[in-house]
């Protein structure tokens, strides 16, 4: 008998083995003695499944291409496959099965477990934009997902290393709202990282602040302590904001002591002490922290680094060297060290060798360092027409670097330091071409097929892929505020190395989840064996599901799916309000044909109004519906619109103290945007957030201008040389203050000015009947509701589409211009893909597009200037931008124009944000239902679309009820008051229509999704369901919400009721 032959899996193995998969990763370590059964029985699961698709294969191999089609493994095979190498941590066979998995099951991105194992290899190997897209798709199709506070936080350390603020806000949050025994991690360890986020924010006193608080909890353990105190130490360090000098020397001394105190064993602690005693010029304090440091842990370039520096200090130039050969042998893209050996040989008059170590620093050295850059091209000129070092016969100080790096480095440190062989000449790193990628991709893609030579490859491509984005993640972390060559000088390489522990230090699962003896064979029952021809049997739950699967569709009536949803709702996943099953949409690659440069920069489409009639008539909204953007003018004047109304004086007169946000931004040409320092043009675009008074912003308008005029006459007057350098240096970096999003909502307030809008054509109202945003009932402030912007030239309003994609109206009220760039919704893709290569989040994130390189990349961009007066229509998900180039006022809301077009639209982009984790401010579903009672629609493409999502909200409340009701739990009428908000899960933020699971939370009532209740209590114990409406109301709107065959002649798209 061969050993395939005597695998046999018990009854009760097979149970334990079906309940077993990605979500025990973290929870259930197979690697520790523990749980040492567990390990052997997913051992021999492992090796079962992996023989038995040999078998297959073998099988396949011998047949004929007909019998071929009927041999098939079932896809889910390599997916339980892939969750039990996640658990035994072989993260490459993990991936391997998973890829498999992808590419033979279509609907593998509705199973949150597959997408979750997926997101925790690509987390394994930082990929993180996959392992973003991994996780992100998790908690889309399973926002309930019972590792949703795990799947969070890895989302908020994976945007907070891309630098994504507010994105990782965003996660830590949900991460801190998740039922805590769901979580690997402790509330304690989420503070500290969500203190750190603040650190890496630059928001410094409040990162202090919450470390401090950190220090007083009674139960941080002291791995934790360690963490924080080193964290709090080198903060100390590094930032002068921070107190005097000397003061924040002492603290930082006493945090690092408190925190090799409290880790004895880390040398990572010890390592900063050096750096502090180092600083403070105490060398010899230094030198021997650095020592217990690397005594702790050999392997870190950092210290080596730090070492080298101490020496060549001390005037010690071969130690030096020694030291940064350490580090450079180490980690080979130090870059610090290897611009550190530059200078070293440079002091030594050894040029070749220092401009061999300045290209090897490569371009993370030199990207922030002008005075580098400028040396190495000085190198380069003269090293060409230079003697070669024989030749000049002088004795030289240092070996060579070819030299220094075979050379056997002294007892002291060799003991120490390991070798690696690759010469230090200025080399390539191991980042993957783009031609690799796609090969890369590819294979991925076809992983179930590839001949072994192709599989070789695959792993090959994969391992250095992993390689190049550890390399990258570091340099990231390497070069923010690094302006020293002492290593890394950054908060994150620390939260680099917490990262990697985060997914090292798992807590222990409470006990053993099998009881029977593994080895004892059990052939009765459910029992699995693998030999000789036997069956595929699946190793997925033994549970079969009771419940018929139901098709729901639009034909039928409420009665019908009211009847079908007691049978079977069906799962969560397929309630989409895009239709049943629907996948999210993804963002549009950049559509062909590629454009002709003229296409790439089309005329902004422009008409003039004349009078009343041409302003009322239907052309015009047709004009504005057919384009993606487009100027109005005349239309103001022709509707004798009095638009002093909203001029600064006029606002400072009604309400002085009303309540303005403030943007400190940059002053920058319009089609620029620089980073601080004024050296790199960039996309991110940073501002500061602030707050004041319509006065204030008043008297700096025109202290503004006044001081644009006194300017303006020094300019005509001639200059002497000596001034005219700084001068314009100043001007270069001159910020301004942008005021924002004033709220005009009060009807109280704002009454003239509210009441002046009136007199705008129906299709550009605040409010008519024709505008889907009316129908929400009740306010969204600054959509359906009036909101000002206070400028001087220069303000920006960064990249964006509108909320849910719906239209917007912008009026300058002037007396200035200003100036806007237009991109079509078909483009919005490649505007984010751009965004995504700039390091920027599309929706989280604040950018400022360069135009050139948007057509570069087949974009089309529109650009134009709006004069007092013009009216621009934005359509629905055009992408814009606007920079002020005068002083003035503009006011601006939006519209939804009741289309099949606006509809989907803003429909796709409310599934979209949830993919995102971002929040919706249009209630899509309650405004859909509102929609039903209150049009009729003759569009059958709108009218599909509304009834589809009618239908399947109308299901999901009802799944909703019956798993309320199948707990036991009261269900109360609560009804909708007039004007009352719409409802949002205070755990998800994703919108709550019909059925509100309530609970109290500190003295509040904390509305919740079912996915959040029963993640947070699976009996729903402690929650009250309340009904938004009487269900026999729902069947009826339902029911009556048919398309509208409108009389032949003036017909609409759509029509309010008579
Ligand atoms: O006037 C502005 O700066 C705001 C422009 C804008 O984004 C809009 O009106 O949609």
């Amino acid at each position: 008998m061969d050993e395939k032959e005597e695998l046999h899996l018990t009854s009760p193995e097979l149970q334990v083995l079906s309940e077993l998969d990605s979500r025990q990763f973290g929870f259930l370590k197979l690697r520790g003695t523990e749980h040492g059964r567990t390990r052997a029985l997913v051992l021999k699961a492992v090796k079962y499944l992996e023989g038995m698709l040999v078998q297959v294969k073998e099988e396949e191999r011998g047949c004929s291409p007909v019998a071929k089609r009927d041999i098939c493994i079932d896809p889910k095979t390599f997916c339980k496959l892939g969750h039990f190498h996640l658990l035994l941590e072989d993260y490459a066979k993990a991936m391997s099965a998973y890829q498999k998995f992808y590419a033979l099951e279509q609907d593998n991105w509705k199973d949150p477990l597959f997408l979750y194992g997926l997101g925790l290899c690509y987390y394994h190997y930082n990929a993180f934009e996959w392992a973003t897209k991994a996780l992100q798709m998790a908690l889309y199709v399973s926002p309930g997902f019972s590792r949703a506070a795990d799947a969070h936080l890895r989302l908020a350390l994976m945007f907070k290393a891309r630098r994504h603020w507010a994105a990782a806000a965003v996660h830590f949050r949900r991460a801190r709202l998740a039922p805590h025994q769901d979580a690997t991690f402790t509330r304690l360890e989420l503070s500290f990282h969500a203190a750190h986020l603040l650190e890496a924010r630059g928001l410094r006193k409040a990162a202090r602040d919450a470390y401090e608080r950190l220090l007083e909890e009674p139960k941080l353990s002291s791995t934790l302590k360690a963490d924080v105190c080193r964290q709090l130490g080198w903060l100390y360090h590094r930032c002068v904001s921070l107190g005097e000098p000397a003061a924040r020397a002492r603290a930082a001394i006493w945090c690092l002591q408190r925190a090799v105190a409290a880790e004895p064993e880390s040398g990572a602690g010890l390592y900063l002490l050096g750096r502090c005693f180092a600083a403070q010029g105490k060398v010899h304090d230094a030198f021997i922290a650095y020592r217990n440091s690397v005594e702790k842990s050999e392997g870190n370039a950092d210290t080596w680094c730090s070492i080298g520096v101490l020496y060549q200090q001390q005037n010690q130039p071969m130690d030096a060297l020694q030291a940064y050969i350490c580090a450079v042998q180490l980690d080979k893209g130090h870059s610090a060290a290897w611009t550190n050996l530059g200078s070293l040989y440079e002091s030594c008059q050894m040029p070749r060798d220092a401009f061999a170590c300045y290209t090897n620093g490569g371009s993370a050295a030199t990207a922030n360092n002008a005075a580098l850059r400028q040396r190495l091209a000085f190198l380069k000129a003269h090293l060409a027409l230079a003697p070669m070092p024989s030749i000049t016969g002088k004795r030289r100080q240092l070996p060579s670097i070819e030299e220094a790096w075979n050379l056997p480095i002294s007892a002291e440190m060799s003991s120490r330091a390991p070798k690696s062989a690759p010469p230090p000449y200025p080399g390539k790193r191991d980042e993957l071409s783009q031609h690799q990628l796609h090969t890369l991709h590819y294979l991925q893609k076809n992983s179930h097929n590839l001949t072994p030579q192709q599989q070789a490859l695959m792993q090959q491509l994969l391992s250095q892929y992993r390689l190049a984005q550890a390399a990258k993640t570091r340099a990231v972390t390497k070069q923010e505020g690094s302006g020293s060559t002492t290593g890394s000088d950054t908060t994150e390489s620390l939260a680099e190395d917490l990262l990697k522990k985060f997914s090292d230090v798992q807590p222990e699962i409470k006990k053993e989840p099998i009881s029977s003896d593994t080895n004892t064979s059990n052939s009765s029952g459910n029992e699995a064996v693998l030999c000789g021809r036997q069956p595929v049997v699946k190793l997925e739950p033994l549970k079969t599901d009771p419940l018929k699967p139901v098709t729901f569709h639009i034909g039928m009536n409420s009665k019908q799916i009211l009847e079908a949803c007691k049978d079977n709702a069906g799962p969560a996943t397929s309630w989409s309000v895009l239709g049943d099953g629907c996948g999210p949409p993804e963002p549009p690659s950049v559509p062909p044909p590629r454009l002709s440069p003229e296409q790439l920069a089309p005329p902004a489409p422009f008409v003039y109004v004349e009078s009343k009639r041409e302003a009322f008539s239907p052309q015009l909204q047709d004009f504005c519906l057919k384009h993606p953007i487009a100027v109005v003018r005349g239309l103001t004047a022709a509707l004798k619109l009095d638009l002093g109304l909203f001029s600064t004086k006029t606002l400072v007169e009604a309400w002085p103290d009303h309540a303005v946000e403030v943007r400190t931004q940059l002053m920058q040409s319009a089609d620029e945007n620089w980073d601080a320092t004024g050296r790199r043009r960039v996309w991110a675009c940073a501002s500061h957030r602030s707050h004041t008074t319509v006065r204030k912003y008043a008297q700096y308008q025109a202290g503004s201008f006044q001081e644009s005029l006194r300017e303006e006459r020094e300019r005509a007057a001639p200059l002497s040389d000596s001034d005219s350098g700084p001068a314009k240096r100043r001007r270069a970096a001159r910020m301004l203050r942008f005021g924002t999003n004033v709220d005009l909502s009060d009807e109280r307030k704002w009454r003239p000015q509210l009441a002046e809008l009136q007199k705008l054509p129906a299709f550009a109202r605040v409010a008519s009947a024709a505008n889907m945003l009316s129908h929400v009932g009740h306010v969204i402030l600054g959509m359906n509701t009036v909101q000002l912007y206070m400028k001087v030239p220069g303000s920006r309003t960064p990249g964006h589409q509108e909320n849910n994609n719906f239209c917007s109206i912008n009026l300058n009220i002037g007396p200035g211009d200003c100036e806007w760039f237009g991109v079509p919704d078909a483009y919005w893709g490649g505007v984010r893909e751009l965004c995504e290569r700039h390091g920027l989040s599309y929706l989280h994130g604040s950018w400022w597009p360069d135009p050139d390189e948007l057509r570069a990349h087949g974009v089309p961009v529109y650009r134009f200037t709006q004069r007092p007066g013009d009216l621009v229509w934005v359509n629905a998900g055009c992408v814009h931008w606007v920079q002020a180039t005068g002083w003035c006022n503009n006011i601006a809301w939006n519209v939804g124009p009741l289309t099949a077009r606006q509809y989907t639209l803003a429909l796709e982009r409310y599934e979209w944000n949830k993919v995102q984790n971002f929040k919706s401010i249009v209630p899509m579903v309650h405004l859909t239902w509102n929609l039903a009672r209150n049009i009729r629609v003759s569009d059958p493409r709108l009218h599909r679309a509304m009834r589809t999502c009618l239908m399947q909200t109308l299901r999901a409340a009802t799944g909703t009820l019956n798993t309320v009701r199948a707990r036991g739990m009261p269900i109360r009428f609560h009804g909708r008051a007039r004007g009352e908000a719409s409802h949002y899960c205070g755990a998800c933020e994703r919108e709550v229509w019909h059925a509100l699971l309530v609970r109290e939370h500190e003295r509040r009532h904390v509305v919740h999704c079912l996915q959040c209740a029963r993640r947070a209590s699976p009996s729903l114990q402690g929650f009250l369901c309340l009904e938004e409406h009487h269900m026999d109301e729902l069947a009826q709107v339902y029911d009556a919400f048919t398309l509208h065959r409108p009389a032949p002649l003036g017909a609409h798209a759509a029509l309010p009721p008579d």
